[in-house]
């Protein structure tokens, strides 16, 4: 019987790519390109299946696509903000994602974030590479401390859970958490006490992590309104998705330093970054870092073969998102 044929639309770690060849007819994307329209369209003519990225926008009139050939999206990451999932269903095609895999390795990029931020890491980087470092001096680039400080997490999924440990263990933080889909309580985990409301939160903390999915209730959840209920000195930290903070209103706020610093790993407009962020001092640009390690890397691309193997062996999907 013939293979499933699966389109990869993205150069994937070479083990995975080895083990994706032995099971499936693979069509790989030699060239590393990102997708446009047209050639996602013709990846769901081409593939039984196709394993995506969140560099591929999968909006409804791409999955209109007709004919189609494509029966499953086994995405590689656990965000699935760029898949129309509405249209997924409606079309009835499966979408998979790569939960808990990437949980420790975004949990500790949210906290390198956190870290440089709070201890000026980047601007000391600058100083040393332009050569402009002069020497030692007791009132040089004095951050704020980060042990015992208070920790606001809003979303307390797998990747918040695992922030606050670090926070709480590693750093000896008071942490705090606002997710409106976990049951109300005064805790939400042990030691990590649940507000009621975002601004409870934001007005509490020293420092704010992301790690709520972008859906749309949660865009722009943080924008000029809810950054100005932000302490004065307190710090923003994103590895989530860029759409949950309106970048221009941050730039603004980062500016005139109705707040201190932020650290940003996901941007609106991915790759490119609002203008106003690039020229300041107070903020740490990473580029969608979060899970980029060998060992996760791996992982997720075992993880979306897991799924495909599944589908097409007619089980569930370990991971099936629609
Ligand atoms: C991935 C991520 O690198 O998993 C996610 O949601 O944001 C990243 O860790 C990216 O999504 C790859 O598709």
């Amino acid at each position: 019987m013939a293979r499933p044929v699966v389109v990869v639309t993205r150069r994937l770690p070479e083990t995975v790519e080895r083990q994706l060849a032995a099971a499936f007819d693979l069509r790989l994307n030699a060239t590393d390109v990102p997708s446009t329209a047209a050639s996602l369209a013709e990846a769901l003519r081409e593939g039984d299946g196709v394993l995506c990225t969140v560099t591929d926008r999968l909006s409804a009139d791409v999955l209109a696509t007709s004919p189609r050939r494509a029966r499953i999206l086994a995405n590689f990451g656990v965000g699935f903000n760029h898949v129309d999932i509405a249209a997924a269903r409606a079309h009835g095609i499966v979408v998979t994602n790569t939960p808990g895999v990437l949980t420790d390795d975004t949990a500790d990029l949210a906290m390198t974030l956190l870290l440089a931020t709070a201890r000026r890491a980047g601007e000391g980087e600058r100083l040393v590479r332009a050569g402009s470092w002069s020497g030692w001096r007791p009132t040089q680039l004095l951050g704020t401390r980060v042990t015992g400080k208070v920790l606001g997490l809003v979303g307390f999924g797998r990747i918040g859970r695992a922030v606050a440990a670090r926070a709480q263990h590693g750093f000896g933080m008071t942490v705090l958490a606002y997710d409106p889909s976990l049951p109300p309580g005064a805790e939400a985990a042990p030691g990590v006490r649940q507000c009621a409301t975002l601004e409870a939160l934001l007005s509490a903390s020293d420092f704010v992590s992301l790690h709520c999915p972008a859906t749309p209730e949660t865009r722009h959840l943080m924008n000029a309104a809810t950054i100005a209920q932000m302490r004065p000195h307190a710090i923003l930290v994103n590895t989530a998705r860029g759409d949950v903070i309106d970048e221009a209103a941050l730039a603004v706020a980062l500016e005139q330093r109705a707040i201190a610093a932020a650290g940003l790993d996901v941007y609106e407009g991915e790759p490119t970054v609002h203008p106003g962020l690039l020229r300041l001092e107070n903020v740490v640009l990473l580029p969608h870092l979060g899970s980029a390690t060998a060992e996760t890397r791996r992982a997720m691309g075992e993880c979306a073969l897991a799924n495909l193997v599944a589908f097409f062996s007619g089980t569930e999907p370990p991971n099936r998102v629609a």
